[in-house]
């Protein structure tokens, strides 16, 4: 079979992959939800024709958007990951002795049915009894939620269709008020090379709201410019390490994150800090 997948990017650059087998499509009430495997990155999750997962590279990204987050904070129990319907950051967040509680606000049940039968490897721990699952509309579920979360994780798709109001200044007040005291909000924030423009609006967003914002930064090789951001987000907590022990513990089986990497994350290259006016 000769079929290849393209991602185009700002219509000026893209991915391109051989497609060995397509095993999944299906249209939800919100987006088209596909799963094909590659000959480079294994299995792959698209929505609306959008990597938003890969086998092979999952890592980068799961790892980011978790450890930096669960490891400032002081003891993580209780934890909500917005979107993230594929599990791969419930499965980094469940590897905390500390976390009682995982909640998944997702809109679309179509991307954790087709991730559970599809990418085991990723939707694995979903059916773990500390998760509860709960298919909604996130901007209406936070509006509910008061002093509730330690960590709030936004793994939200790019903000185009269903993603789009999870980058508003209304939402990431009321993810504010969801946060305890001591609390963190991580949100994935685009990349600094494709998406400039979004990475920049989004920190100045998150910066009305928080009165600490730091923006971090990995590769993410299947993502739009290869370079992906999250921003990491409190009232009361800056973003340094503060469970050395259990980091060491941890990277012993982590493939990306470490305590070198979570200091060396947020390095700031020149040129985004002139995107950032810093
Ligand atoms: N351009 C793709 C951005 C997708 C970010 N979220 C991915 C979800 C993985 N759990």
């Amino acid at each position: 079979m000769d079929v290849w997948y393209t991602e185009k990017h700002q219509n000026e650059a893209g991915i391109t992959l051989k497609v060995k087998d397509i095993l999944y499509g299906g249209q939800s009430e919100f987006q088209k939800v596909d799963i094909i495997d590659t000959e480079a990155y294994g299995k792959m999750l698209l929505l609306d024709g959008l990597v938003m997962t890969s086998e092979k590279d999952e890592f980068f990204y799961h790892e980011m958007i978790s450890h930096i987050p669960m490891l400032a904070h002081s003891r993580p129990e209780s934890v909500l990951v917005i979107g993230g319907g594929d599990g791969g950051t419930v499965r980094e967040v469940l590897k905390y002795n500390s976390v009682k509680e995982v909640v998944l606000c997702e809109i679309d049940e179509m991307v954790i049915d087709a991730s559970k039968e599809f990418l085991p490897s990723i939707a694995g721990m979903l059916d773990d009894k500390r998760v509860k699952i709960n298919i909604e509309d996130a901007i209406k579920y936070i509006e509910r939620q008061k002093n509730r979360f330690d960590v709030i994780l936004i793994d939200s798709t790019d903000p185009l269709g269903p993603g789009v109001g999870l980058f508003t200044e209304e939402f990431y007040n009321n993810v504010k008020q969801a946060l305890r005291k001591g609390g963190i909000m991580v949100a994935q924030t685009e990349s600094p090379l494709a998406c400039q423009e979004d990475f920049k609006l989004i920190n100045i967003l998150l910066n009305k709201v928080f009165p600490i914002v730091k923006p971090y930064f990995a590769p993410v090789p299947t993502y739009p410019g290869a370079y992906w951001s999250w921003t990491f987000c409190s009232n009361d907590v800056q973003p340094k390490l503060n469970n050395e022990t259990f980091a060491a513990q941890l990277e012993k089986e982590t493939k990306y994150y470490n305590r070198d990497i979570h200091a060396a994350a947020f390095a700031m290259p020149n040129y985004v800090k002139s995107i950032l006016s810093l």
